[in-house]
């Protein structure tokens, strides 16, 4: 009999993951995740898989630590002595990490370092397999388009910076040590799980809030901001289709599609018969709801980043060739999903907070 994989995932209470333990657990393996302390539960990702922690036969397993405290990380791993690492756990609000830039560099950055020296310490690296939640944000002030795994990195966000750093600590652990360390550079990727605070979900959520009375009108940021967007769900497989190939390196997951935040709006409120019509400019700018004739979109300088990434779309080229992988959900059938899970919780008086 094949002995179950052992994987384990920081970041298993954010939007990816909820999906990739899905996935994982799918596919047989057993998981675990950790989780940091907080003062309310927030278990809603990963609920569903959490069943009895007292019972042993469950594959599904969480526990306490930090990525800013190395001891932690380093006895998890020594419990769990994973086969797989998915290291998904960030500080990844680009527009908060400029209000929090060395507490973003420490868990993003710092943590990376703590992970992989933990795995090296426990002489655990000629097996583990390592993934490393790398981001499009990378390319910031864009150098080519269509970018690719070849295009120079020009990051405009402590968010970003601290990205980078990781990037090449992964890479340096992987030439250093022959760790089998990869980088998935994924594009936006959401989905009903997205955290309320990214635009899509502010989106989704704010159009369901206003069709149904509970919000009068959705502030917004730069609606020309333009983003290759993908559902989550189909970018955990590439990250999982990363580990299982023999030689660790870098992929881009992307759609190879354009939107901009513009576009995202005008479809979901189509979706509730709302059509939008735009008025003014610059802050000025406004969307009416066309059949009320009433403002329903407005614009707030307080979502605006100092440094703005404008243009992004990537080319995924290499993980269709190396990895067969390639995005199934397309940006209608994106918006569609975010909009019917958050017009059930609006319908239902459970839609969460506002982000
Ligand atoms: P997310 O929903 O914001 O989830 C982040 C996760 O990290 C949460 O589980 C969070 O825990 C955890 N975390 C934050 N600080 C931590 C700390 N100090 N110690 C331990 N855990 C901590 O992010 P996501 O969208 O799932 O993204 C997953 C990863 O991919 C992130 O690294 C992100 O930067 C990167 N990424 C995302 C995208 C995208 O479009 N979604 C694209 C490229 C790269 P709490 O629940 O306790 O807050
Ligand atoms: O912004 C514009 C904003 O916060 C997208 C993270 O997962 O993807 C994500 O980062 C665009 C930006 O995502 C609002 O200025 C307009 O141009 O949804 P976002 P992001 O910054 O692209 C990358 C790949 C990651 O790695 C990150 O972890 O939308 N925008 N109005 C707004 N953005 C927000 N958040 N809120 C607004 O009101």
């Amino acid at each position: 009999m094949t002995k179950r994989k052992v994987a384990l995932i920081t970041g298993i209470t954010g939007q990816d993951g909820g999906y990739l333990a899905d996935l994982l657990l799918s596919k047989g393996y057993e998981v675990h995740g950790i989780r940091r302390r907080s003062s309310s539960v927030n278990l809603q990702r990963i609920g569903h898989l959490y069943r009895n922690p007292h019972d042993r036969a469950e594959n599904f397993h969480l526990h306490y630590a930090d990525m800013t405290d190395g001891m932690s990380l380093f006895q998890v791993l020594k419990d769990v002595r994973p086969d797989e690492v998915y290291n998904l756990a960030a500080q990844s609000h680009v527009r908060i990490s400029f209000d929090k830039p060395e507490y973003t560099s420490d868990v993003n950055g710092l943590g990376v370092v703590r992970l992989l020296e933990a795995i090296r310490l426990l002489g655990m690296g000629d097996h583990v397999r390592f993934y490393q939640a790398s981001t499009s944000e990378l390319y910031g002030n864009v150098q080519e388009t269509p970018q690719s795994e070849t295009t120079p990195f020009r990051p405009r966000s402590p968010y970003a910076i601290s990205k980078h750093f990781a990037f090449l600590t992964t890479i340096n652990y992987r030439e250093a040590y022959g760790f089998h360390a990869s980088n998935g550079i994924l594009f936006n990727h959401e989905g009903p799980y997205r955290g309320e605070g990214f635009v899509s979900r502010k989106i989704t959520r704010g159009a369901s809030a206003i069709h149904y009375g509970l919000q009068d009108k959705l502030v917004l940021g730069n609606l020309n901001a333009t983003r290759d967007w993908g559902h989550a769900r189909d970018y955990v497989e590439g990250m999982w289709l990363m580990m299982q190939r023999e030689e660790p390196s870098d992929y881009v997951l992307a759609t190879g599609e354009q939107h901009s935040v513009r576009d995202f709006v005008e479809r979901a409120f189509e979706i509730v018969d709302r059509p939008i019509e735009w008025d003014g400019a610059g802050l000025e700018e406004k969307g009416i709801d066309k059949k009320s004739g009433k403002a329903i979109i407005e614009i707030d300088p307080r979502f605006y980043r100092p440094a703005e990434v404008n243009s992004l779309v990537g080319n995924p080229a290499k993980a269709k060739d190396e990895l067969g992988w390639e995005h199934r959900t397309t940006f209608g059938q994106l918006v569609a999903e975010m909009m019917e899970a958050d017009m059930k919780q609006a319908a239902a008086g459970t839609l969460s907070a506002e982000g």
